[in-house]
């Protein structure tokens, strides 16, 4: 019993020992040569993303530009070969947006559910991965770009066997996906969602502190341009609403002072708004605002305010 213990200790410290010695290693060698693949550190790891898009009407490819756009780095583009495919090696760990152009105007942007109660999603946060990501054929819908094999199935954050798809704490931090403080509501959570202050201060309640009721994610994104005419407006918030404080005054969408008639919409068990409006009266490459301002939950709390922008694209729409 001694000896096997002080076998063990004997090989802990032969561990840390040996661990020791190689960061010092490291360390030298890191003060050495100050960094940079090209002065030897190991490249990034990446991983392939993969996948073809469809051809339209005349047998040609819908798009020949697809773009990987890192929110914290410049974007990636390749071009899509003849035969409508492409492969793109990014690193992990960072979240894409993944876009198709064609002649370098925008075709569209790649959207996919990654939970049954969010929005679907616009950025993909890329994990490592033994296999690429084959997306298989996408497919455009307006703006929308659907792949037939979602990456969310083929992605694990965690890493715990669970793909994004199917897990519902897709980063391991205990916060489910649906509760996540998305503070900038940009559709990804990151580094500009710390220390936000307008995002979910706790409430004091009779002694007790509750989540403040607001709104947790917005579709289309904030802050995003190139949105087409058939993309959904709306809000999900963290209670379910009360139907009768929603209306054109509480929940407004508009640009240049012109406001979209809305026809509210509730799903997700009231927790979902969405403006429901005619396509027709949307304005090409415009700055659209939506704010909420006065919606109650049905416990009689009121939401935040709160308000996001987007931008359409050129919708071509006869008239404008
Ligand atoms: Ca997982
Ligand atoms: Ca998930
Ligand atoms: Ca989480
Ligand atoms: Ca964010």
């Amino acid at each position: 019993m001694k000896d096997k213990k002080m076998m063990l200790l004997s090989k802990n410290l032969f561990f840390s020992s040996l661990f020791l010695a190689l960061a010092a290693c490291q360390a030298s060698s890191m003060s050495d040569i100050g960094g940079g693949t090209e002065a030897g550190n190991p490249p990034a790891p990446t991983r392939e993303v993969r996948g073809s898009v469809e051809e339209d009407e005349n047998g040609t490819c819908a798009a020949t530009i697809v773009v990987a756009d890192p929110e914290d780095n410049p974007p990636i583009s390749e071009q899509i070969g003849p035969d409508c495919r492409f492969s793109l090696s990014l690193e992990i760990n960072h979240a894409y947006e993944i876009s198709f152009e064609n002649s370098g105007v925008f075709v569209a942007r790649l959207v996919f559910d990654s939970n049954p109660d969010t929005f679907p999603a616009t950025f993909l946060y890329l994990a490592a991965g033994d296999t690429a990501i084959d997306l298989g054929t996408i497919t455009f819908d307006g703006a929308e770009a659907t792949a037939a094999n979602s990456p969310s199935t083929q992605n694990d954050q965690d890493g715990d066997g669970i793909s994004d798809y199917e897990d519902t704490d897709d980063n391991n931090d205990e916060t489910s996906d649906t509760d996540e403080e998305d503070c900038d509501l940009d559709g990804v959570i990151d580094v500009n969602d710390n220390d936000i202050s307008s995002c979910s201060p706790e409430e004091e309640e009779d002694g007790e502190t509750s989540p403040s009721r607001q709104v947790v994610e917005v579709t289309p994104r904030n802050n995003s341009i190139n949105i087409g005419e058939n993309a959904d407006i709306g809000a999900r918030f963290n209670c379910t609403v009360d139907t009768a404080t929603v209306n054109t005054t509480t929940f407004s969408v508009a640009s240049e002072g012109e406001f979209l008639d809305c026809d509210y919409i509730f799903a997700n068990e009231g927790k979902v708004v969405l403006c429901a409006h005619d396509e027709t009266n949307l304005i090409s490459l415009a700055s659209y605002t939506a704010v909420i301002d006065g919606i109650d939950c049905t416990d009689g709390a009121e939401v935040n305010p709160e308000s996001w922008s987007w931008t359409t694209l050129d919708l071509g729409i006869p008239g404008l």
